[in-house]
């Protein structure tokens, strides 16, 4: 009896420690009303803030011309450091055959340095959905980039709703790590909860092997 409670008590700790990144995963939206400028827009309606003001199909924002000869961009100042794990954008346009949209995510924490936190350049970011969902770490970040590298010159790179989801930066040694750490894997984030599971292993293990001694 005694020996199946322990072997209870081991996978419940396992499974709890590997559970608790799920649940954290559902960071809010931290983006909405927030300050937003781009290279340029379509008119005084399609501006950088209309991306994200919480009308995901009424309003948007838009490039002033289609296609990107121009370096084509839209940034966001969250007005102090987040640690993000994604954003879901809702695309103005995707249907017709040949659309491939191309852009990446830049991340900073001063306006002048920047990473690269997710890199769509190479891809059809598109796929066959308006809404696409994406999955990136970048701890320590102010200001959000979208740079537009590659969209058809009959279409105009161009969102309805932009949502970014993280939450504050915990505390000041967080921000010290900004400069090393890679925004693209967010392996720091995920330690804790490795080591919380090896010591639930490990306890485990010793439990088992007392058990067998007696
Ligand atoms: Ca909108």
């Amino acid at each position: 009896m005694r020996k199946k409670l322990i072997s209870v008590f081991c996978f419940t700790m396992l499974f709890a420690s590997l559970l608790v990144p799920i649940v954290q995963a559902a960071d809010p939206d931290v983006v909405k009303g927030k300050t937003a400028t781009a290279s340029d827009q379509y008119d005084a309606v399609w501006g950088p803030e209309a991306g994200i003001d919480g009308d995901n199909v009424g309003t948007g924002w838009s490039a002033l011309n289609p296609g990107t000869k121009d370096p084509t961009w839209w940034a966001v100042d969250l007005g102090e450091s987040y640690d993000l794990s994604g954003h879901e954008i809702n695309w103005y346009d995707t249907k017709g055959a040949g659309n491939d949209f191309r852009y990446n995510v830049e991340v900073s924490a001063d306006n002048k340095n920047w990473t690269v936190a997710l890199d769509r350049t190479t891809e059809n970011s598109l796929k066959a959905d308006q809404i696409q969902n994406e999955t990136w770490k970048a701890n320590n970040v102010r200001y959000v980039r979208f740079n537009f590298t590659s969209v058809p010159d009959t279409k105009w790179a161009s969102f309805l709703e932009l949502k970014i989801f993280g939450q504050k930066t915990a505390s000041a040694a967080a921000t010290s790590d900004s400069a090393t750490s890679n925004p693209k894997t967010g392996d720091a984030g995920i330690i804790p909860y490795l080591i919380l599971a090896g010591v639930a292993a490990f306890v485990g293990t010793i439990m088992m092997r007392k058990k067998k001694r007696i």
